[in-house]
């Protein structure tokens, strides 16, 4: 609706059909979910973000894409008072202070779901602009919540459909493969043992569950595997962990589609179907309905110098996670979300400090061909989505480097325990994933570099690739 054409109506007429006035002033909320898989960047990505978010007045230059900061509306951000959600409070304060000390630390690792709010003050672009000027002070709220949630917890969506014995076939053939092959051994061996037409026994399933466990903390650990399911069983100390939860595929001849009441095999079974309608399903219907905005981490880089079979595992999980955003008609997941959608997700390489500047667009290229974006994006009932690199911290600088007689772009960081600043060349990132012989060539491995100098109180904010505009993508037609 323009304004022209209404010259003649009152103010108030003319409000009454803009629904988004009464809804600025009184404030509205939006919900922005980080998510990924383990180590790709979540916690602090959202530290950082927070602690921009809260520096962008006196430190307008550090976001100067997001829209609402560059053009210089923005009147106050600051972190919300008391919470009245059950989420458990995301720990910024204790982020920064880790990530400010001497020597800094990066945040611990985390394994739940959690939350923050913060409280944004804004002039309205353009015409509500005016008008809110006309009727109130002219400023207008936004409450943003920050989620935090492991992105283990989507790789639980194909599980819904897949009965038990499909899901333990499926999952075993997997275990005798590649690295896996090494991780499970000890599962597998136990099986071998335990087959499904013994009767059920409670200590059985507990020590299948054990060893399936460690099985798939170790792929994770020891060497960055994330097609793990199901998910919540690499979380450190959750309610998964009550008796009535354990349970671990089994080793099924191909005949088999069900199981004698009695058997570990019907035992097992309960048990995934309980996950499912437990932990699964309680997940989308409660929570994940509601996170209008997402956006998914990516440590590309970091799967691309693991090798292809991580690589392509990555690819796989990426994949998984995929579902949880495409709403065909009667797909599964429309039915669990029902008339709730993600409208917009961003799918973002992080650490893209690790490379130099001239690399960032392969690995924002590279990202977009592992998602399939374009062939993705052309039904309109899909989530809206967009790929970008970016960096929380940025913890090196670029410089260059002679090596073989060619002067090569490389980036300086200091690594976490040494004294001292140096050089690091992490190879060509490739702008499609490589094939066959290119695995080869390996690239060089990157530390793990200490963070920048950071102050704990919000004025300064923290050097960034790319927040500004991810955030801007995310939400910034709330703040117009
Ligand atoms: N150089 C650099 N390193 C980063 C950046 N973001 C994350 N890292 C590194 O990646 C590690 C993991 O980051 P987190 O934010 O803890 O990852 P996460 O996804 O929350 O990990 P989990 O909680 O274990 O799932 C950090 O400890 C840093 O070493 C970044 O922007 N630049
Ligand atoms: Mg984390």
């Amino acid at each position: 609706m323009s304004i022209r054409g209404h010259g003649r109506a009152s103010l108030s007429d003319w409000l009454s059909h803009v629904p988004d006035v009464a809804e600025l002033v009184k404030g509205s909320t939006v919900s922005l979910a980080v998510t990924g898989l383990s180590r790709a960047g979540k916690t602090v990505f959202i530290t950082s973000l927070v602690h921009n978010l809260l520096s962008a007045l006196h430190q307008p230059h550090r976001m100067p894409l997001l829209k609402v900061v560059g053009d210089g509306r923005l009147i106050s951000a600051k972190l919300a008072g008391l919470k009245t959600d059950w989420l458990p409070r995301f720990p910024y304060e204790q982020n920064i202070e880790s990530m400010a000390a001497n020597p800094a630390d990066w945040p611990a690792r985390t394994t739940d779901i959690s939350e923050i709010e913060i409280e944004i003050r804004f002039v309205p672009a353009g015409a509500l602009g005016f008008l809110l000027g006309r009727i109130g002070n002219g400023v207008a709220t936004l409450k943003l919540k920050i989620i935090d949630y492991p992105g283990e917890w989507l790789i639980d969506l194909p599980l819904l459909t897949q009965s038990y014995a499909d899901w333990s076939r499926a999952t075993l053939q997997l275990c005798r493969r590649g690295l896996r092959a090494d991780t499970a051994r000890d599962f597998i061996s136990f099986l071998a043992d335990h087959r499904h037409d013994a009767a059920a026994s409670e200590q059985d399933a507990k020590q299948a569950h054990d060893l399936y466990r460690q099985h798939l903390r170790t792929a994770r650990d020891r060497h960055g595997l994330s097609f793990l399911q199901p998910g919540r069983f690499l979380d450190a100390d959750s309610s998964v962990m009550n008796s009535d939860m354990w349970f671990a595929p089994l080793d099924l001849p191909h005949n088999v589609q069900s199981f004698t009441a009695g058997t570990l095999g019907a035992l097992m079974e309960r048990r995934y179907e309980a996950y499912k309608t437990e932990k699964v399903m309680p997940f989308y219907q409660n929570y994940f309905r509601n996170y209008s905005r997402q956006v998914v981490l990516v440590d590309v880089l970091g799967a691309l110098l693991a090798g292809q079979e991580v690589f392509d595992d990555t690819r796989r999980a990426i994949d998984a996670i995929l579902e949880s955003f495409r709403y065909g008609q009667n797909s599964l997941i429309t039915r669990l979300l029902r008339s709730a959608r993600v409208e917009r997700v961003l799918f973002a390489a992080t650490k893209a400090d690790h490379v130099p500047d001239v690399q960032r667009d392969h690995l924002a290229a590279l990202l977009r061909n592992m998602v399939a974006l374009p062939s993705l994006d052309v039904t309109s009932s899909n989530a809206r989505m967009d790929v970008a690199a970016l960096a929380s911290v940025i913890s090196t600088e670029d410089d260059t480097e002679e090596i073989g007689g060619r002067r090569v772009q490389v980036v300086v960081g200091k690594p976490v325990g040494s004294d001292t600043r140096a050089k690091f060349f992490v190879g060509n990132v490739p702008a499609r994933p490589p094939r066959g012989e290119a695995w080869g060539t390996p690239f060089l491995n990157i530390p793990v570099f200490e963070p920048p100098a950071i102050d704990v109180s919000p004025v300064d904010g923290i050097p960034h690739i790319n927040l500004d505009v991810a955030l801007d993508y995310l939400i910034g037609d709330q703040l117009r």
